[in-house]
């Protein structure tokens, strides 16, 4: 097991001793043993072998020992143990916003609720309010984090949902007599969450690939299965669709079924209005009675989405524009313009490392980005208030400045890396650092960790931001609203107001790509861009892995209609200097 796994179990280990109201200075110790494993800068194997982890402060004998087993084997009894001791529906509560393990020890011993059910009920009833610590508020919180809880457990993730796809869109491919594979729904249209995967195959028999399909080791369950259509439920939970058609018929049935629904409506109905009738079948006389069926006989032959869009009078609509928004009418008039692509990306701002809460050092990093080709790499760890993710005090981060110079000066990595920090905006608005030390810095992301209480009030919450922005040595605000998807709504925030802010001031805004947050949200890029603000996409990478969510972040800009001009960090690393020194100097 490596070294970030093992900082997971000492973590989960520290939340399941709380969940059996384990004494808090065990508790402490693992989660104090996380943090220094996680800091951790050499080699854990060398440690280990050496004998000498037990030296690292804030590791203990027990710890040692814990560590030792894990890496060498993978498994710890003890964890095991201890997991299935406390009851699933206690861990399940911690998926409730709000909920950490004090609160949920305080309900299971005044109530004994042990499942969310139940605590919905106890909810309900009102018995909730009474405790000690809780109050009318909180159960009415309560109640609205478990039905979030219960509306997100049937959505995913698209990065998850795309680890997913990946293998069954390359196992298609190779099924015999498949000419053409690809995903279609919400997964090819880019929406942040997914409800079910889509999937399209052009065959002459559909026989192959269904079976392929319903039998592949992912599948948990065939929950249909016609003669051209199947769906099964996979391992992981997630729902997937397969659709097998002829040849002919399969770029009518790829834009039909990547939708969405309302730009399916709005094509319709601009057929009807030229005589014409599209279908998934293909794009028909409109009186011609074949229209609609597997029959029809289409007044076209697709080779392309692009021929049915240019068949209708529009220019060719990527799927990601395909919400039935403005798209068509907007198609209808010029070419759309060209979106940003995956290779346009030649670095990113936003990346942490073990100096504060993330699982590679400094040197793994610019050795990743090295692997992925960037010119340049910028390191902004947290700054001092942010303590439970170990934000580094002033000392600290001029001490990496140094570090980074060095690393810079001594050419060990083709990329160059840019110091940086993620520097908290506090209550007030004014930064976590003074001004001498952000003076040093090669540019600031600035962003909202502690709520204060402010997450509801939407003006008080806009004006700390504000504030922020107008600070001179800010480059960039970090992801804008503080939302995880499926997880935790956003504070609420005047997004209008800081995007007239961040013009006004010249600032740019992060596109956070780490696939829980994408924020700021695809719906409000248009206006940024319209007012002139640069996009920045930034990955948050807290491991060398992370850096690859900028793939997640590109799919989102291009969602929000984005260019290559407007998306600072595709420039070459020269103009990247330059910009970032003359921001600094104002
Ligand atoms: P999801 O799965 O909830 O994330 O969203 P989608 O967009 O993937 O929806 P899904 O899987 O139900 O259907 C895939 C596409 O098929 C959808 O985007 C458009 C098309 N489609 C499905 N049902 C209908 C329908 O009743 N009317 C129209 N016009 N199109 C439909
Ligand atoms: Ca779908
Ligand atoms: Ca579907
Ligand atoms: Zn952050």
């Amino acid at each position: 097991m490596d070294k970030a796994e093992i900082v997971d179990v000492l973590e989960e280990i520290g939340t399941l001793l709380e969940l059996t109201g384990e004494n808090p200075f065990k508790v402490r110790a693992y989660q104090n043993g996380a943090r220094a494993l996680s800091a951790l800068e050499d080699d854990l194997g060398a440690r280990i072998a050496a004998e000498t982890l037990g030296e690292v402060p804030g590791l203990g004998e027990a710890l040692v020992e814990k560590i030792t087993t894990l890496y060498n084997t993978g498994k710890l009894p003890y964890y095991d143990k201890l997991k299935a001791s406390v009851e699933p529906g206690l861990i399940e509560m911690l998926g409730v916003q709000g909920l950490g393990p004090k609160k949920i020890m305080a309900l299971h011993k005044a109530l004994g609720v042990n499942s969310l059910e139940k605590l919905a009920e106890a909810c309900a009833a009102n018995q909730v309010a009474g405790l000690p610590g809780f109050g009318e508020k909180s159960q009415e919180k309560i109640l609205e984090g478990i039905k979030h809880r219960e509306a997100y457990s049937r959505r995913h993730l698209w990065w998850d949902a795309w680890q997913a796809a990946e293998p069954i869109i390359a196992g298609l491919g190779k099924v015999k007599g498949v000419e053409r594979v690809s995903h279609a729904g919400s997964l090819r249209r880019g929406l942040e969450t997914i409800g079910d995967l889509d999937f399209l195959v052009a065959a002459e028999n559909p026989e192959p690939a269904m079976k392929w399909f319903t039998t592949q080791p992912g599948v948990a369950e065939v929950t249909g299965h016609g003669e051209t259509k199947s769906s099964v439920r996979l391992k992981d939970g997630m729902q997937a669709d397969l659709r097998v058609v002829p040849l002919k018929q399969f770029y009518f049935a790829l834009h039909h079924f990547t939708g969405s629904k309302d730009h399916n409506v709005k094509m319709r109905s601009r057929a009807l209005t030229q005589g014409l009738s599209l279908s998934e079948w293909g794009l028909t006389k409109k009186d011609d009675p074949t229209a609609g069926g597997p029959g029809a006989k289409s007044v076209i032959a697709a080779h392309s989405e692009d021929d049915i869009f240019k068949r209708l009078g529009l220019h060719p609509i990527p799927p990601e524009l395909r919400e039935g928004l403005d798209e068509i009418e907007r198609a209808e008039k010029g070419p759309l313009p060209r979106l940003i692509e995956d290779g346009d990306l030649r670095g990113a701002f936003h990346n942490h490392t073990t100096a504060s809460d993330g699982h590679a050092t400094l040197e793994e990093m610019a050795a990743a980005a090295d692997e992925l080709g960037w010119e340049y790499l910028g390191i902004a760890d947290h700054s001092k208030s942010s303590f439970q993710a170990h934000g580094l005090n002033e000392e600290q981060v001029l001490a990496q400045v140094e570090k980074i110079r060095a690393l810079n000066a001594s050419k060990k990595f083709r990329v160059h890396v840019f110091a940086g920090s993620e520097c908290d905006i506090l209550k007030d608005g004014k930064l976590d650092y003074g001004d001498d030390v952000l003076a040093k810095l090669d540019y600031v992301v600035a962003s909202v960790h502690n709520r204060y209480g402010q997450g509801e009030d939407e003006a008080a919450m806009t004006k700390r931001i504000v504030r922020a922005l107008e600070h001179p040595r800010v480059t960039m605000l970090g992801h804008a609203t503080g939302r995880l998807l499926l997880q935790r709504e956003g504070y609420a925030v005047n997004i209008p107001k800081i995007i007239a802010a961040a013009a006004a001031s010249g600032k740019m805004i992060e596109l956070n790509a780490q696939p829980q947050r994408l924020d700021l949200d695809w719906r409000h890029w248009r206006l940024a861009a319209e007012r002139g603000v640069m996009c920045v996409i930034n990955p948050d990478a807290h491991s060398t892995a992370g850096l690859r969510y900028v793939r997640m972040g590109v799919l989102i800009a291009r969602k929000g209609g984005l260019t290559k001009e407007q998306v600072f960090n595709t420039r070459p690393l020269a103009t990247v200097t330059k910009m970032l020194k003359s921001m600094a100097a104002k």
